[in-house]
């Protein structure tokens, strides 16, 4: 047991139950070209994020902790693409549209691909999902029972919108949930700062957050 000095209060963490979750740090969201810039975002914002996402992936793997990547994206026949999804906004590219990265948000097209600097080692988990959150219509729950997990920390883009989808589906499913709050970011630093102070709020409803050194002091 160790214990993270996170907020709104520190946790105890059980490394033998522990995992992080690094949430659709792919191309597509992050470099120019990809679906977050055709909504014309600036991805630069979403680049800082990787030197403290490296770190934390780093001290997951060195404490031999599972690291569980996740894409958000789509069948080739957008099959499980739902046209609310396709359609809604005004989008420079749509989903499935030819950019410079490939077809958009497809899985296998180099933009749907996680950023190398990211990039999954062998033996980690990689789940393709077609939801903002990780559980619907994929192997995560599965995966994350198989692996006897209980407490997640998570990374990854953006915060208000996959991440926290993400965290609070796994809230509810009884896990307890950290937000690294230096390796995620949105689009809207506003957003990113709201959703860390709903998921402090109220003693912890939807989980805890800390910092990627704060999570590497206690992996020890
Ligand atoms: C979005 C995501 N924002 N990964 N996806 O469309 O948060």
């Amino acid at each position: 047991m160790a214990i993270l000095d996170a907020e709104p209060f520190p946790i105890e963490l059980d490394l033998s139950a522990l995992g992080l979750v690094v949430i659709d740090m792919q191309r597509d969201f992050v470099e120019p070209g990809g679906f977050g810039a055709s909504l014309g975002n600036d991805v630069e914002l979403l680049r800082a994020i990787v030197p403290a996402t490296a770190r934390l992936i780093d001290g997951f793997r060195k404490a031999g902790l599972p690291v569980i990547h996740t894409r958000e994206c789509h069948r080739p026949d957008l099959s499980d693409l739902p046209p609310a999804k396709r359609d809604r906004g005004n989008p420079s590219l749509r989903i499935g549209d030819p950019g410079p990265m490939g077809r958009i948000l497809i899985a296998g097209e180099p933009g749907a691909d996680i950023i190398p600097e990211l990039y999954p080692v062998e033996g980690e988990t990689v789940i393709d999902k077609p939801g903002k959150g990780a559980f619907h219509a994929t192997s995560f729950g599965d995966v994350l029972k198989e692996k006897g997990l209980r407490q997640l920390v998570f990374a990854g883009v953006t915060t208000e919108v996959c991440v926290q989808t993400t965290m609070r589906e796994a809230n509810d499913r009884g896990y307890e949930c950290i937000l690294a709050t230096d390796a995620t970011e949105s689009y809207f630093p506003a957003f990113k700062q709201a959703a860390i102070e709903m998921i402090r709020a109220q003693g912890a409803i939807v989980g805890w957050t800390a910092t990627t050194a704060q999570v590497r002091e206690a992996l020890g």
